[in-house]
């Protein structure tokens, strides 16, 4: 069809079951060049795709125009993880093409659900904070927010784990390799981006000095474009995503003297810029490629939002009326000191103006306090790598501590806490200092986090700048978390309340009165069964296990660390096996534990975590005396899909982290809003999720942050827990002692160790005895189903905070302002 037809709606209309009927068809054939009679399911996924894709196309080119007309203010997210799952499902319900695209299969002998489990997940993250940046790119297109993402196209993914012997291997996610119908190529949107070097200066003849940077190195890099469908509007928002190309495609040199090898080996050297995503592992910290990842995508994406502002601009007073900058976390602070080389070194602006506009213009969340997490970069490292930036940072530095001085004359201890670069342990460059400085707006991402940057962690930068410093409290999309995961439980609702909740889920109060119903109740519970029986399939195709359905499913889905507590759990998992054996089945409330989720590859005591799990598992599901009581399941290789399947078939959701170390969580959103009672200690957003619930809706158990920081001080003894509680001993020591590893007995000493001996940092033992006593009244209340239901009921009806359309409505008011494209 040529563009200067008008396109004829009725032939257009893909909510027509027959036309998207037709245009499968007619992709299977023309864009896979593949028959009905040979195609597979993963062809018919990718007819799909293209269908629903040539939809979001139309919109997404609207959108465009939109902002090229309307020029509102946008807002870049400069974030190093996208994680963003499966897309057809998601673009299908935001683009009301989901019954079309189910009917148009069936009547094609095709199952939808079957179709889309042969997409493969992109997981361009690690978990929390790559996850958050993929909700926030639906929330800002649903409500017509004119949003960018800027990440980096890895070409290998958050590596795929497999249980080998109970133990974590890692394989790595090759997940390009059918090819990605989302994306789209732009070899013309190309920008060079320079390493090493040094830098050289000139006098500009104007009293002043110029800098160049020169013998540096190049890599490209090339923009793929992935559009992100808001839910039932016009707006199709763009993910940017880079990959590095090498700047010339061989060394001629190299070439002509014959070495075609070495030849060849530069374009790979470059290339591998963009190769694969780091595990957030401690074996990271500190490593080149990875600050080199990091300038790699932050500088393409800054020297891309100048190229559109200057299309319309000339004038640089203008830029932070144009433009919002979000550093998701400190991975891309680097952009603080990389857009004053482009305006100073590139575009020829003073320092000082420069800055002005820099410190308009940068926003930082911060995402954790685990002080492992906190980037610093030696300074001979940085300064061989962005020899020009290291000079621009000094600079920044010395201006700001010169400022600093001046409001706290003489506290020389306050200059060295706060200067950017630490002189203390070999002089590094403190990337979380350099965003602090650098932006105009810092936030924790959930009211007791948001508190605790402002009195530890970022004490001293709060004394200076207190007016920076503000909460945002995290949210999850509805349309993933809800409709799409567990669309049984969004149809239920909407059939009492409408669907108006999707976009404003805040209308999920309507609920309330409904958990009264017996009939709704009900209904509720007949949802849960059958997402339940979803999983009990499903756990049973990846791991064997047969579990069952009626049993309490206790769920623990996120990342494996000390701080998140998953062996507070095996504890419980242990104390509900001894009361079994010694004879108390009768009192216990039939359970099936699961666990998933993925360790750092370097972090050995967490994968030790994993295999003390997947060893108990094995003696307790293969226990006879255990009467099908429990059953313990280890889930290989979590990632979105299987959270898919997990959040709505959950009965219990742990969230037992020590307090005031989970920065706010996002998975405990989820499982509420999918009908779980929480089990939590006052740690993140469950603070907040017990405001909206009420303490009568969830469990809360433990010491408070405070309580946590009072016993540190005053000394705490993991010892007098052990030899005070002889439930807990009996585990411990069954732990130290192999009775889970026979053939290898001091497998889990270090554990036991670690518990008693060396402290319990995490304060696991001091927190056993409250956790154990709210499981069991847990236990008793999964035998009442009727007032279980109605409890699961009130935590969905009292989710409507934790929409990340509210999040992002207060970055747009509060952070960026932002304001919605109009709709044509
Ligand atoms: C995570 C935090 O651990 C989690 O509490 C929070 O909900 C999430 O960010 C989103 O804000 N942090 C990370 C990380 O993912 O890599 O530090």
């Amino acid at each position: 069809m040529s563009s200067s037809k008008k396109p004829n709606s009725a032939q257009l209309d893909r909510s027509n079951p027959e036309v998207l009927q037709r245009m499968l068809s007619n992709h299977l054939i023309y864009t896979e060049g593949k028959s009905v009679a040979t195609a597979t399911e993963r062809d018919w996924f990718e007819a799909s795709a293209h269908a629903v894709r040539d939809q979001m196309i139309e919109k997404h080119l609207k959108t465009t125009e939109a902002c090229v007309d309307q020029d509102p203010k946008r807002l870049y997210y400069l974030s190093l993880e996208f994680l963003i799952g499966r897309t057809l499902s998601n673009a299908a319900l935001n683009m009301g093409l989901e019954p079309a695209l189910r009917d148009s299969l069936k009547a094609l002998g095709h199952d939808l659900e079957e179709v889309e489990e042969t997409e493969i997940d992109a997981a361009l993250g690690n978990g929390g904070l790559g996850r958050l940046a993929a909700c926030f790119l639906d929330s800002m297109a649903t409500l017509d927010l004119p949003g960018q993402g800027y990440g980096i196209r890895y070409e290998y993914g958050m590596f795929n784990q497999r249980i080998k012997n109970g133990q974590q291997v890692e394989r790595p996610d090759n997940w390009l390799r059918f090819g990605n119908p989302w994306e789209f190529q732009r070899p013309e949107r190309m920008y060079p981006v320079k390493f090493f070097g040094r830098v050289v200066q000139f006098s500009d003849g104007d009293g002043g000095i110029e800098h160049h940077w020169v013998d540096s190195d190049t890599v490209m890099a090339m923009a793929y474009d992935v559009p992100i469908p808001g839910y039932n509007t016009g707006t199709v928002n763009n993910l940017r995503l880079w990959a590095a190309k090498a700047a010339r495609e061989f060394n001629l040199e190299s070439f002509n003297a014959g070495d075609y090898l070495s030849a060849v080996q530069d374009k790979n050297i470059s290339e591998s810029l963009s190769k694969v995503l780091y595990p957030n592992d401690s074996s990271a910290v500190g490593k080149e490629l990875r600050l080199r990842q990091e300038y790699f995508f932050v500088s393409a994406s800054i020297q891309d939002i100048l190229y559109h502002f200057l299309q319309k601009h000339s004038d640089w007073n203008q830029l932070p009326e144009k433009v919002a900058i979000q550093l998701n976390d400190t991975h891309p602070a680097v952009g603080v000191a990389e857009l004053m080389y482009q305006l100073i070194d590139v575009h020829g602006l003073k320092w000082d103006h420069a800055w002005g506009l820099v410190t308009k213009i940068f926003a930082y969340t911060n995402h954790t306090l685990m002080p492992e997490a906190l980037e610093t970069w030696a300074v001979e490292k940085f300064e061989r790598v962005l020899p020009r930036h290291l000079e621009i940072i000094y600079e920044i530095n010395h201006r700001f501590l010169a400022q600093v001085n001046h409001l706290f004359p003489g506290d020389t201890e306050l200059l060295s806490r706060v200067s950017i670069i630490n002189e203390s342990h070999g002089r590094r460059v403190r990337m979380a200092h350099l965003a602090v400085v650098g932006s105009h707006t810092v936030n924790g991402v959930a009211a007791i986090h948001s508190g605790l940057l402002q009195t530890t962690l970022f004490a001293d930068f709060h004394r200076i700048y207190p007016e920076k410093f503000i909460n945002v409290t995290n949210g999850i999309t509805p349309r993933r978390w809800l409709n799409q995961c567990n669309h049984n439980l969004a149809q239920l609702i909407s059939s009492r309340i409408g669907n108006g909740f999707v976009r404003n889920l805040d209308q999920l109060k309507g609920l309330i009165p409904h958990a009264e119903d017996a009939e709704f109740r009900k209904q509720f519970r007949a949802v849960k069964q059958e997402n339940k029986a979803r999983l009990a399939e499903y756990i049973k195709e990846k791991v064997g296990i047969t579990v069952d359905i009626n049993s309490m499913f206790d769920v623990q889905i996120k990342r494996i660390h000390e701080y998140k507590r998953q062996l507070l759990n095996v504890l419980h998992v242990i104390t509900l096996y001894n009361r079994i054996r010694s004879g108390n089945a009768h009192t216990i409330t039939p359970r099936t534990i699961i666990f998933a989720g993925k360790a750092a590859p370097g972090y050995k005591l967490a994968k030790m975590i994993i295999r003390l799990i997947n060893d108990v598992a094995s003696i307790v599901n293969e226990d006879p005396a255990v009467h099908g009581l429990l059953k313990v399941v280890f889930l290989p290789n979590y990632d979105v899909s299987s959270a898919e399947k997990l959040f709505p078939a959950s009965d219990l959701s742990e969230q037992i982290s020590t307090a005031g170390t989970e920065a706010s969580g996002t998975g405990n959103m989820k499982m509420a809003l999918n009908g779980a009672l929480t089990i939590g200690t006052l740690d993140g957003a469950n603070v907040e999720i017990l405001e909206e619930v009420g303490d009568n809706n969830i469990f809360i158990f433990g010491l408070t942050t405070p309580q946590v920081a009072d016993l540190r001080t005053k000394g705490y003894s993991a010892w007098d827990h052990y030899y005070g509680n002889e439930e807990l001993r009996q585990v411990l020591d069954m732990i130290g002692n192999g009775f889970f590893s026979v053939e290898e007995p001091d497998r889990y000493r270090q554990i036991f160790d670690n518990l008693t001996h060396h402290g319990d940092h995490y304060l696991l033992l001091a927190d056993y005895a409250s956790y154990i006593s709210t499981q069991d009244k847990v236990s008793l209340l999964y035998q009442d189903k009727e007032e279980w239901t109605r409890r699961a009921i009130l935590n969905v009806a009292n989710m409507g905070k934790f929409s990340s359309d509210r999040t992002i409505m207060e970055y747009a008011d509060n952070v960026w302002n932002v304001k919605s494209l109009k709709q044509s």
